[in-house]
């Protein structure tokens, strides 16, 4: 009776720089997240991508674990510079041959794979030749890079995400890109980034549905719904002003094929609008360019209050470096529009995320119920300091319970008769962390490695891995046996 639709497709994300590792093996070379990471490293003591979990060199390992568990599919990007390391031109035989391994591996363990093209890491030689996704001309590199991709993979592959999670790049775009230090006070930029991401994301939908029979495409959103601190009607007002500059703007270029209008109007009076040229309002709008479901980045909620005339401006909010709960650097305050803050009701983890199961169920049965449209979970999860006992266990109960929560919400929108397609929390095994290094850990596998060491990084089963592969096996229906 609880069971999830049959067909319903059960798994786990990574995402490469973050899970790969072999940066710089193979003829690969440096995307910026190779650099962006080194910083981190030298400034925060977080590991770099070098190495990463070594899913490079263990990934016949990594999919026998996933098959152990039951997965019914697996979502994970491609490092665009391994395919082809200067971004265009020839491409690189063993970087293109290890994701047709990858993908044929899958395959044979009867795992649909879901495809991210893009996942922040750009190739390093496209950020020192004209300055990455701040110039137009990345847009043309990419259609580039997709078609090759969507070709090479058009009858292995259906299921097709293409940016990864474009709100966030706005909000933190020092962590996701390259962006130098003379660009860094000019905020125009980051909705010019956008732009050209949706220039992006709108060409590939159009390539796969141009190349992949039967394909599907849609982009992977970082989306928190967001709550209004009170029932005060100004409190209201702001809630639904964030929910435009926030959300609403992505998704109505995703689905409606424009730009939201009162996120539009505001980013307008602020100087921060992008350049429109001729024609781009065409390629959103074009049907064939439109998206055939949103994959959803869902970690927390958010909580808005209205924010007074006059206040001081803060554009953007910070972000917690240290792992104890408070020290989050600030929050975004727009006078006369909105202010985000805490939600004095909702516990957070120890970055400050706070831990909202309900939330699943708000974000899907109001996501469905604006754009009617298939959703999927691409990720979903709690980044905790994980303990490996001396016999060798990780029990990661809060993990469980953080998982549990958030699949019977996703049930009960589904009872609602929302459509969702997937579930596939962040993440499948250990990873490197976009802005908390290794200690803050998310997977389902435990990769015995730490910041400073990344010794063999050995593959060892959580308490939540045995958890999780009950769940599958029930399809949904044993959410509490351990
Ligand atoms: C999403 C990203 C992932 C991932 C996750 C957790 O924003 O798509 O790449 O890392 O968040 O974030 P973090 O690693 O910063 O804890």
């Amino acid at each position: 009776m609880n069971e999830f639709p049959k067909g319903f497709l059960w798994g786990a994300s990574t995402s490469a720089y973050q899970v790969e590792g072999a940066a710089y093996e193979d003829g690969k070379k440096a995307s910026q997240q190779d650099i962006i990471n080194k910083d981190s490293f030298l400034q925060y003591g977080f590991a770099t991508a070098d190495v990463a979990s070594d899913q490079y060199h263990h990934y016949k390992e990594d999919i026998e674990l996933m098959k152990e568990m039951g997965f019914s599919t697996y979502r994970f990007s491609i490092a665009w510079s391994r395919v082809f390391p200067d971004g265009v031109g020839e491409v690189n035989e063993k970087g293109i041959q290890y994701y047709r391994n990858l993908i044929e591996e899958l395959r044979k363990n009867q795992i649909e794979p879901i495809v991210t093209l893009y996942h922040y890491d750009l190739p390093w030689a496209l950020v020192e030749k004209y300055g990455g996704w701040l110039n137009r001309q990345v847009v043309a590199d990419f259609t580039y890079y997709a078609s090759y991709m969507i070709n090479e993979f058009k009858d292995q592959v259906k299921y097709w995400t293409t940016i990864n999670e474009q709100s966030i790049i706005v909000q933190y775009w020092t962590q996701k890109c390259y962006i130098p230090d003379e660009v860094l006070s000019d905020n125009q930029k980051r909705y010019q980034i956008n732009h050209h991401m949706n220039l992006a994301q709108a060409i590939a939908n159009r390539l796969v549905h141009e190349l992949v029979p039967g394909g599907l495409a849609g982009a992977a959103l970082g989306y928190s719904p967001i709550y209004p601190l009170t029932s005060d009607p100004k409190d209201l007002m702001a809630m639904q002003n964030a929910q435009a500059l926030r959300n609403d703007y992505y998704t109505d270029v995703y689905f409606k094929g424009r730009y939201n209008t009162a996120a539009h109007i505001y980013l307008e009076e602020h100087g921060l609008a992008p350049v429109i040229e001729d024609g781009d309002l065409e390629l959103l709008a074009d049907p064939a360019a439109s998206s055939d479901f949103l994959a959803l980045n869902n970690y927390a909620s958010e909580c808005a209050k209205w924010c007074e005339h006059g206040t001081k401006q803060i554009q953007w909010s910070g972000v917690n470096r240290t792992g104890q709960k408070g020290d989050i650097s600030g929050f975004e305050t727009h006078p006369g529009f909105y202010e985000m803050c805490a939600n004095p009701k909702l516990d957070t983890t120890d970055w400050d995320w706070a831990i909202d199961p309900q939330g699943m169920e708000y974000m899907l049965r109001d996501l469905y119920n604006r754009y009617n449209k298939p959703l999927m979970i691409t990720e979903n999860g709690l980044g905790s300091y994980d303990v490996l006992t001396e016999d060798g266990k990780v029990h990661d109960t809060y993990r469980i319970d953080f998982l549990r929560e958030n699949i019977k919400a996703i049930k009960r929108a589904i009872d609602q008769g929302v459509e969702v397609l997937a579930y596939c929390p962040w993440s499948a095994l250990d990873l490197l962390s976009t802005s908390n290094g290794m200690k803050k850990r998310y997977g389902l596998i435990y990769v015995d490695r730490s910041d400073e060491d990344p010794k063999n990084c050995t593959r060892i089963r959580k308490d939540s891995f045995y958890w999780y592969k009950k769940v599958i096996e029930s399809n949904g229906a044993k959410l509490d046996e351990k």
